[in-house]
């Protein structure tokens, strides 16, 4: 599907706190570890005099000269070979331990902060490193963990494949549904959209105008009605019409209000009557800005509706991007889209390494 195309440069237009912390990380503890390395040029420390050898004929071996300090990376060779000039700090327990700190604090989550930091420790403990090293060395683990849940939405033969589309308020669920719609629709797909969310008539009208944008018919029904009926009709209507794909929008719900959630769960149930298989895809929108909340949100929606992948949107403008890690780590559910702005083209695909990098500050 070459559908989603790049908008990289939109990606966290704002400077990343993770950024600005692993360069500080580095700094601070590059005074301490030079001033405690080398306070001045004290002569190297004499080995212990060797015990005196008992007395023989044999001539005393020669005492093992002390090792040559090493020559500072900073003379010729290293000035040239190394282009990373900046302030170096020595990976130790301390760092190891801000730097985690660190990570929980980009919304990480305590766990996979943990297991980060230790596969860094694996391959670097006691080396010295410098702010760009250390960007991306944690690139790397990222990119890792972001590897296994960077997937399209998957297409299948089923007619209408029906992807239902849920989050709590305001995550984005109706525009990212007009975004999809837009994509499939320019990829050839009959696309039919259900406005599932029957509370607000506003939300109708949205989606109306998301429709006419993408090109695609929107069902609706009277505000108040019921939305698992809605669903159901909507299934008749687009297997009529023999659509390829069959969207439905959903009312945004709190996961801790049990109420929304159970009307979430009879839409589910009402949709299988129609076909046991459906919902195909449930996405599950999560609002990139909204930090570790979007784990319970993950949890809880995943227990209702049986989530199939999560699409992470207002990636742009946020450096909060970190609970995305949290959650490939502890969910792996795949990630299908990230949403880049408010425009019917900014729903990009999820790609992982610019997806660290961005995340770590590298360019
Ligand atoms: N910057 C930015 N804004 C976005 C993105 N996706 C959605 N928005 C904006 O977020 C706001 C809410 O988007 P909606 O699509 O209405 O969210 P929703 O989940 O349908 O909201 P409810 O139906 O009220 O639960 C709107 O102002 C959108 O323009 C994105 O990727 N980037
Ligand atoms: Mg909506």
């Amino acid at each position: 599907m070459a559908f989603f195309r790049k908008l990289r440069d939109r990606m966290f237009k704002s400077s990343s706190k993770l950024d600005q912390g692993l360069e500080a990380l580095i700094e601070d503890g590059a005074e301490e570890t030079t001033e405690a390395q080398s306070p001045e040029p004290t002569p190297a420390p004499t080995p212990a005099p060797a015990p005196e050898p008992a007395p023989s004929s044999e001539p005393a071996p020669a005492p093992a000269q002390p090792a040559a300090p090493a020559p500072a990376k900073t003379g010729i060779l290293g000035r040239l070979t190394g282009a990373d000039t900046g302030p170096k700090r020595t990976l130790d327990d301390d760092m190891l331990e801000e730097l985690e700190d660190l990570l929980v604090a980009s919304d990480m989550g305590v766990e996979t902060a943990q297991r980060v930091a230790a596969n860094i420790a694996q391959s670097h403990l006691g080396q010295r490193v410098s702010q760009t090293q250390i960007k991306e060395l944690l690139a790397r683990e990222i990119t890792r963990i972001m590897e296994g849940v960077a997937r399209p939405l998957p297409l299948y033969p089923k007619k209408p494949q029906v992807v239902l589309v849920v989050g709590v308020n305001g995550s984005g669920k109706t525009t990212t549904i007009g975004k999809l719609a837009s994509q499939f629709k320019a990829a050839g797909k009959n696309v039919v959209i259900a406005a599932g969310d029957t509370f607000r008539a506003a939300a109708v009208e949205q989606l109306q105008v998301w429709g006419q944008r993408a090109d695609v018919p929107v069902l609706t029904a009277p505000e108040g009605s019921d939305p698992a009926s809605l669903a159901y009709e909507a299934m008749t209507k687009a297997e009529a019409e023999g659509a390829d794909l069959l969207m439905i929008d959903t009312a945004g719900r709190l996961q801790n209000r049990a109420d929304l959630m159970e009307e979430l769960a009879k839409i589910v149930r009402v949709i299988r009557k129609k076909d046991p298989d459906a919902p195909h895809n449930t996405l599950l929108v999560l609002d990139a800005t909204t930090g570790q909340n979007a784990v319970t949100q993950v949890e809880i929606f995943k227990q209702i509706a049986d989530v199939s992948g999560l699409v992470m949107t207002k990636l742009d403008g946020t450096a909060r991007g970190g609970v995305l890690v949290a959650l490939a780590d502890k969910f792996g559910l795949p990630i299908h889209a990230i949403g880049v702005g408010e425009q019917i083209d900014d729903l990009d695909a999820f790609d992982p390494e610019d997806f660290a990098k961005a995340l770590v500050g590298l360019e």
